[in-house]
């Protein structure tokens, strides 16, 4: 019922020239196979995306972007709208990154702006969530999860399920080598679940694809994807190393 998703977000890695040499090993490796039960995604940095755009052309990796304002256009320095990423045939945007909350100060209000507006423009946003060590030590981790992705979705009342998906990212997961065990993501995937289906409805909170986030390495991915409502991963490190992407990609 949910096709699974492997994204890759290489978040600011991988100049133009690297990216060439990048794409010449993971399509070569990629198009040797049939990849019709899944679904394969790399969202480079905004400056690449449109040589990106033409190499992936005739592929089926779909192109991703890290970020997107909610705006059409307008007076917004340093912010891409999600009509220029339509222009490039960009499909998924990564939205809510604990990197952009954290780091670059989002909130939920902002973010939930921008879901609203990329899936209005007929993107499919990624909605991301998760705790951070303190959070999940104070026993606070269901509580911050069901806020960030109730406000994080206030804005899409009506939704196509194909169209949004969810990222459930520990903070203290990312990029730390530790990731959360299936047992721990399965935990707040399946809380996810009951989230939307409190939201929307038991039809569509099944339809809807829940990724985990965070350390996912050629290692672990096969038993975390085992796990009944992790339906993919979003993988940062792992996936600036084309033969460790395709790795994860090309699991059983
Ligand atoms: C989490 C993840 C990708 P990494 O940010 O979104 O990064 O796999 O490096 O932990």
């Amino acid at each position: 019922m949910r096709k699974a998703l492997f994204l890759g977000n290489w978040k600011m890695h991988h100049t133009i020239l690297e990216t060439k040499s990048y794409f010449e090993k993971f399509l070569r490796l990629l198009l040797k196979h049939n990849f019709s039960d899944r679904t394969v995604g790399i969202a480079p940095p905004f400056t690449s995306l449109f040589y990106v755009h033409s190499l992936l052309k005739e592929t089926p990796v779909k192109l991703c972007a890290q970020n997107a304002h909610f705006e059409e256009k307008g007076p917004f320095t340093g912010e891409i709208s999600p009509l220029m990423l339509k222009e490039l045939e960009v499909e998924y945007v990564i939205l809510g990154h604990s990197e952009r909350r954290h780091l670059f100060g989002e909130g939920d209000e902002l973010i939930q702006r921008r879901v609203e507006g990329v899936y209005r423009a007929g993107l499919v946003p990624i909605l991301c969530v998760g705790e951070t060590l303190n959070e999940r030590k104070e026993g606070k981790t269901f509580e911050r999860v069901e806020t960030q992705l109730k406000k994080g979705l206030a804005g899409l009342k009506e939704i196509n399920p194909e169209r949004i998906v969810i990222a459930y990212e520990p903070v203290w997961a990312i990029g730390t080598g530790v990731n959360a065990t299936p047992s721990q993501a399965e935990e707040v995937h399946n809380f996810i679940r009951g989230l939307l289906e409190e939201l929307y409805d038991e039809e569509r909170a099944k339809r809807i694809r829940i990724l985990y986030g965070g350390s996912v390495t050629p290692e672990n991915v096969n038993e975390l994807m085992r796990e009944p409502n992790i339906d993919g991963v979003l993988v940062g490190g792992a996936s600036l190393d084309p033969e460790k992407f395709f790795k994860i990609c090309s699991i059983n």
